[in-house]
């Protein structure tokens, strides 16, 4: 069977959990990694034994040999790679947001237009969840009835102190939205798949819950803790918190709310859809377990179990019941959609993938506009 060869642009924490996805699938074969910084670069080939280590991007992107490379770059650096990728005619798959703004994801759809053979993805991780894909059947399949309302949260708690610092604090580096961009979009994403519909009007009010940070002289990874003592203390420009209400183009209304200073929740992403029937919820920290909620009978938690699974869903489980499947095994879900789209010889022109494509994620940042400018104005506004 052919495998198809990767490469992975950053190597940073999330560039490392795509090399562990894409090691996972069998007819996938990680071949060549590079980073702006050659020393982690390096570090990384030899722990995970990658044959091949690049100084530049340039140089990746010129090896024959690879057929789809990993954007893990930082927000800023997107675009112009996601660019260079596709002219470089390799399929590409892209850590979100797509670009700095929809301006420039516009563009990147223009410039597919004419590379109408490469497949794009964003990793929109968290709707390849085995429940969540189950959830997506069952609302599709009317289990809980024509769904009225979705409401959730998306919380963490890694900026709570004003010690707490990371390049997504910088608007430079991270764009003009943080929480809403960084994790609301998931939310949203995740909401838009299992309902299949599309959030379209919303009105949104966003906080910063620290002004200022105190920046530390070193670099701290995503989640990470700085030791240092040496910082300069910085304006913060971004938003900790958004709460938005929105509607949908199913007629469906809904609000959810996210913030990266609320102490004790890490990964809380989670959602209700409730229909004319019964409701559904799910969480991302308990990904195992669904609550069925009801009106004329006893409402139900279910476990995960792939014997009881639709099939469209259990081809995305793979374990027994009660041996957990989590976030990670949701992202090599998705990057095994992906590679399994490319080697199955589909086309986005004919096919419907259940990944994010660079057209999910240039609406997602329409959104994160849409959201950011309702809230200056104080009004609804429509994507
Ligand atoms: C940080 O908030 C972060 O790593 C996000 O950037 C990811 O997209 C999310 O999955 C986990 O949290």
């Amino acid at each position: 069977m052919r495998r198809l060869k990767a490469g992975v642009i950053g190597t940073g924490f999330i560039g490392v959990c795509h090399m562990e996805a894409i090691r996972r699938i069998g007819f996938a074969e990680l071949v060549a990694i590079t980073d702006i910084n050659y020393e982690l670069a390096k570090r990384r080939a030899e722990e995970y034994y990658v044959p091949k280590c690049y100084k530049t991007i340039d140089e990746l992107l010129a090896d024959d040999e690879i057929d789809v490379i990993h954007n893990c770059t930082p927000n800023n650096l997107h675009m112009e790679i996601n660019e260079k990728i596709i002219k470089a005619g390799k399929h590409v798959f892209s850590e979100k947001p797509l670009a700095r703004n929809s301006e420039e994801s516009e563009r990147l759809l223009q410039i597919l237009k004419d590379n109408k053979n490469i497949v794009h993805g964003v990793n929109f991780n968290y709707r390849m969840n085995p429940l969540v894909q189950e959830i997506k059947n069952k609302v599709k399949a009317n289990e809980i009835g024509k769904p009225i309302l979705v409401h959730g949260s998306y919380l963490q708690d890694w900026l709570l102190f004003d010690t707490d610092y990371n390049w997504r604090i910088d608007p430079e580096i991270c764009g003009p939205s943080r929480c809403i961009a960084d994790i609301g979009t998931h939310w949203m994403d995740a909401v838009q798949t299992v309902t299949g519909a599309k959030i379209i009007d919303v009105c949104a009010d966003l906080f910063t819950a620290i002004p200022k940070r105190k920046k530390p002289k070193e670099v701290v990874e995503t989640f990470g803790v700085s030791k240092s003592m040496e910082y300069e203390e910085i304006e913060v420009k971004t938003e900790d918190y958004g709460a938005v209400l929105f509607k949908m183009d199913n007629g469906v209304r809904g609000v959810f709310y996210v913030s990266q200073v609320s102490a004790g929740r890490k990964c809380y992403l989670n959602f209700e859809i409730d229909g004319t029937k019964s409701s559904i919820y799910w969480n991302q920290e308990t990904p195992d377990y669904m609550w069925m909620g009801y009106r004329d009978k006893d409402n139900s938690i279910v476990m995960r179990n792939p014997n009881f699974m639709t099939p469209e869903a259990r081809q995305y489980t793979y374990l027994a019941a009660g041996h957990p499947e989590g976030w990670n095994d949701a992202l090599k879900n998705n990057i095994y959609s992906f590679y399994k789209f490319i080697i199955d010889g589909k086309s986005l022109d004919k096919d419907t993938p259940d990944f994010a494509t660079f057209q999910d994620g240039h609406y997602l940042i329409k959104l994160t506009e849409a959201i950011l400018k309702s809230n200056e104005i104080r009004q609804w506004v429509k994507v």
